[in-house]
């Protein structure tokens, strides 16, 4: 990794500038108001952290180092169809485009660390099948910091302005023994137990698909797309920020991560596909196949009259179609010639925004990246639901620890935002 190493201390270099710049010159121009309704409801819109791989427009959707969904199709994708994870990590990383070498620099790298550690997979091996996927990956990453180069880094007295390096190292690790832990979850819960290894020949997507147990190539493709897109969301979602809060007090990468997991596996957060495809299998049984606009409504209805939200749509900041939402449909198309429950994910779109936007609370009646993943999956065969949060734990590491990395790189301090009592507020709403 010595080339990425050095495109990404020279970019280190450059920005701990900027950011010294900005701080000296301009730390004190305001760039937010905060109200007493943002801080009773989630913090929502309140602009506080600093994250440089993704930017979250509400009416454009993600941009990953200035690289919107379609770009990175264009220029990531190596040489298969859809945008290979490597390259999207070097991407992230550094904030430039990979060449063909350093995407193979970077890839048999991962292929170097994959190897699990014996006493993770003792560890996993040994977890009950009833518990939830996402904790099992959870305990694994955890279970990983006991090889931590950044806590042997420093324990040793490293300085501060080198910590990004032992949590490079950790980052790499990580990202690389992440499908194959996921894959031994997979088996042990639904298979045999029996997962192959991964070999140094193919690339992270199709690695993790034939641990899985797959061997079609066009799931292997919904995989790069998968991986690629499910990476980062700009710093403010639960995943995002929880890694970055912990972090922040210098815990090593894996513990950063594994709390990180936690949050996703959330059902208004990663959980939310599980939640959706469960919910699009029921419909599918009510409406069946030849599903019409009108049947779809009255169950739509029918969730928001139980009280439930309509899994898959909505959002805390977009207020259009979730681009990830619109790649994956059109995955559906060019790839997928009959898949009955991607035209009911279709259909919906055309229903679901008119039902949300009648019932009037959804600030975002439009659908969100959960809204189409479970369709694909589950028209390739992967139909165990409780797992497809695992899939969006292995993607999401690539955007954390990446802003683990560049959070160190930037020497933040810890995270210690003010809290308030309702009494406190209530003294500032008396002074209006
Ligand atoms: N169905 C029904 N009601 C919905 C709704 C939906 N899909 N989305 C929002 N609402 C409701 C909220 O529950 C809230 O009701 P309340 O006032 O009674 O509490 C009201 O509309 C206002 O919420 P809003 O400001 O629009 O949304 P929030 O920022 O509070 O929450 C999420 C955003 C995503 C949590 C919300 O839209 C939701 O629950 N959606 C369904 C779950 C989902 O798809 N989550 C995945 C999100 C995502 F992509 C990810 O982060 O992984």
């Amino acid at each position: 990794i010595s080339t990425l190493k050095q495109i990404m201390e020279a970019k280190i270099a450059e920005s701990r500038q900027r950011l010294t710049k900005l701080k000296k010159d301009h730390g004190n121009v305001p760039i937010d108001q905060v109200t007493i309704d943002q801080v009773v409801r989630g913090m929502r819109g309140m602009k506080a952290l600093l994250t440089e791989t993704s930017r979250l427009d509400p009416f454009k959707g993600i941009t990953f180092r200035g690289l919107s969904i379609p770009e990175c199709q264009q220029r990531l994708h190596g040489k298969y169809r859809e945008p290979m994870p490597e390259s999207m990590y070097w991407l992230l990383l550094t904030g430039e485009v990979p060449t063909f070498d350093q995407v193979e620099e970077l890839r048999g790298e991962l292929a170097k660390r994959s190897q699990i550690p014996a006493h993770t997979l003792d560890l996993l091996n040994s977890l009950p099948k009833h518990m939830h996927p996402m904790t099992q990956l959870s305990m694994g990453v955890l279970s990983l910091g006991a090889e931590s180069e950044f806590m042997k880094a420093y324990d040793a007295g490293v300085k501060k302005s080198e910590y990004w390096i032992s949590t490079l190292e950790d980052s790499l690790s990580l990202v690389a023994k992440l499908p194959g832990m996921a894959a031994i979850i997979y088996n042990n819960v639904y298979k045999d137990g029996k997962t192959c290894d991964p070999s140094i020949k193919y690339d992270l997507s199709e690695n993790f698909g034939r641990m899985l147990g797959f061997s079609d190539n066009n799931f292997f493709e919904l995989m790069r797309l998968y991986l690629t897109i499910h990476c980062d969301h700009e710093g403010g979602n639960v995943s995002s920020h929880t890694t970055h809060l912990v972090g922040s007090a210098l815990s090593d990468v894996y513990k950063a991560y594994s709390a990180g997991l936690n949050g996703l596996a959330g059902p208004l957060h990663g959980l939310a596909n599980q939640e959706c495809l469960k919910w699009l299998l029921e419909l599918w049984k009510v409406v069946g196949d030849n599903a019409e606009e009108d049947s779809i409504a009255v169950y739509v209805k029918e969730t928001l009259k139980n009280g439930k939200v309509v899994p898959g749509y909505g959002h805390a900041v977009l207020r259009v179609t979730d681009p990830r939402f619109l790649v994956q449909m059109e995955f559906a198309k060019k790839s997928i010639d009959d898949c009955p429950l991607c035209k009911i994910v279709a259909l919906c779109y055309k229903v679901i925004p008119r039902v949300l936007k009648e019932h009037g609370k959804a600030q975002n009646p439009y659908p969100n990246v959960d809204a189409h993943s479970g369709a694909l999956l589950y028209y390739y065969g992967l139909r165990e639901f409780e797992f497809y949060t695992v899939l969006f734990g292995v993607s999401r590491a690539l955007g954390c620890t990446a802003s683990t990395i560049w959070d160190r790189a930037l020497m933040l301090p810890i995270e210690r935002p003010a809290s308030m009592t309702m009494e406190g507020l209530e003294e500032f709403a008396a002074k209006e």
